[in-house]
């Protein structure tokens, strides 16, 4: 093998496309898929490539220092795609001290291990930091995310991605650690957990029950197929200036209650039903506390110095979605039972 890379959060929704994409694209690469399996990592994404020769996976913690230094002796890693993370808003809002010590303390961890393994011997070395557009906060009805667009975070969650962003350029521009960072919209797509919208729409959908619309459904997301972003992940770990940041995003901007319409319609043709029928089950609830309107990034930098482009429409992304949920419900329901019920409780009953 010709190098070996670690990918951290390889058993979660975007982690388990980056993971099937890199072993199967680059047969001489060995990838380490670390990932703690909280609630979010799920090996089943990964069932298919579990056994391929170019695989490992490594149950742990980015917040392990030992673990790390371990991983980096006992293997010459010199790539790191660093996907780890608390990701949902929501629960960021509960239980903001978890997101700390993941987004925050794990990838300092993760930085120190690096450069200390590393030892200032920096050729062919690479840490890709994998980030979010909500770091740049809210926008009113116009404009878009660039590159250089101001932090602004307003939930725990993209502070504490913010903040995790800030450490990456600090030891990039401090000790030069050979860092780059991507900032990417909302992703859809297939093994996505259904505790954000799309898939937990799609569940409530077909088991009848209501879809729950914050607010008046008026907040809009730039939405991008997971498949399209692990492709752009894999051109800026590849072709990507060190020490540079990257927006990723798919123009494709829905107003919430658009999106849901449109599901709904989508989801009436595949279940059978008489068109309209799924959009009963609306159901506008309690907004989210400190709720961005308005996410839209400028793809432009990456589109114009990497060549990269969306390969599918979101109808397209949408559909094939949809159809993976209804041919996979033995996944979804390994994933709803056990703790999904509880949570489902806590976050809408009464809402
Ligand atoms: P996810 O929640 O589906 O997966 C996160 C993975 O990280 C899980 O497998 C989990 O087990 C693992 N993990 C969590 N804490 C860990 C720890 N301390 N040590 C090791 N592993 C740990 O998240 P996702 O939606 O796939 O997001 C992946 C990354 O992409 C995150 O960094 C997120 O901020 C970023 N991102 C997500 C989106 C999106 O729309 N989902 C958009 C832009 C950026
Ligand atoms: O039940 C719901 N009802 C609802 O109206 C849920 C779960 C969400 N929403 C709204 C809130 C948002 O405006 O839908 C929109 C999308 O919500 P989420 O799916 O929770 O995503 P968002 O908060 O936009 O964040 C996502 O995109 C950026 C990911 O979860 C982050 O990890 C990523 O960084």
């Amino acid at each position: 093998m010709k190098k070996t890379l670690l990918i951290t959060g390889g058993a979660g929704f975007i982690g388990s496309h980056v993971v099937r994409r890199f072993v199967t694209r680059y047969p001489d690469y060995h990838i380490i898929n670390l990932d703690k399996l909280t609630y979010a990592g799920n090996l089943e994404n990964l069932i298919d490539i579990k056994d391929a020769a170019n695989y490992t996976f490594a149950k742990g913690d980015i917040c392990d220092a030992e673990l790390l230094q371990k991983l980096f002796g006992k293997h010459n890693i010199t790539g790191v795609v660093h996907l780890a993370a608390e990701s949902h808003v929501d629960r960021s809002i509960a239980h903001p001290m978890e997101f700390i010590r993941t987004n925050i303390m794990g990838t300092v961890t993760l930085l120190n291990a690096a450069k200390s393994a590393w030892a200032n011997d920096y050729s062919d070395k690479r840490l890709y930091h994998i980030s979010t557009d909500e770091v740049y906060g809210a926008l009113g009805s116009t404009g878009f995310f660039t590159e250089e667009t101001r932090y602004n975070p307003h939930s725990p969650y993209s502070a504490s991605k913010a903040s995790s962003d800030h450490l990456v350029r600090a030891y990039h521009d401090t000790y030069g650690l050979p860092t780059v960072i991507s900032n990417c919209s909302n992703n859809y797509g297939e093994n996505h957990f259904p505790e954000k919208l799309i898939p937990l729409a799609i569940n409530n959908i077909k088991n009848g029950k209501p879809i729950p619309v914050y607010g008046k459904g008026e907040n809009v997301r730039d939405w991008l197929y997971v498949q399209d972003h692990a492709a752009a992940i894999d051109l800026i770990f590849h072709k990507g200036k060190i020490g540079e940041t990257y927006n990723i995003g798919g123009h494709n901007e829905w107003r919430n209650i658009d999106l849901i319409l449109l599901l709904c319609s989508l989801m009436d043709k595949k279940l059978g039903r008489p068109q309209g029928r799924s959009a009963e089950q609306i159901t506008y609830v309690t907004d989210r506390a400190g709720h961005d309107l308005r996410y839209a990034i400028d793809a432009s930098k990456i589109a114009r110095e990497l060549g990269w482009k969306p390969s599918v429409t979101f109808e397209q992304g949408l559909e094939k979605t949809v159809d993976w949920y209804l041919a996979n419900d033995e996944w979804l329901q390994h994933v709803v039972s056990g703790d999904y019920e509880k949570y489902y409780q806590q976050m809408y009953d009464g809402r």
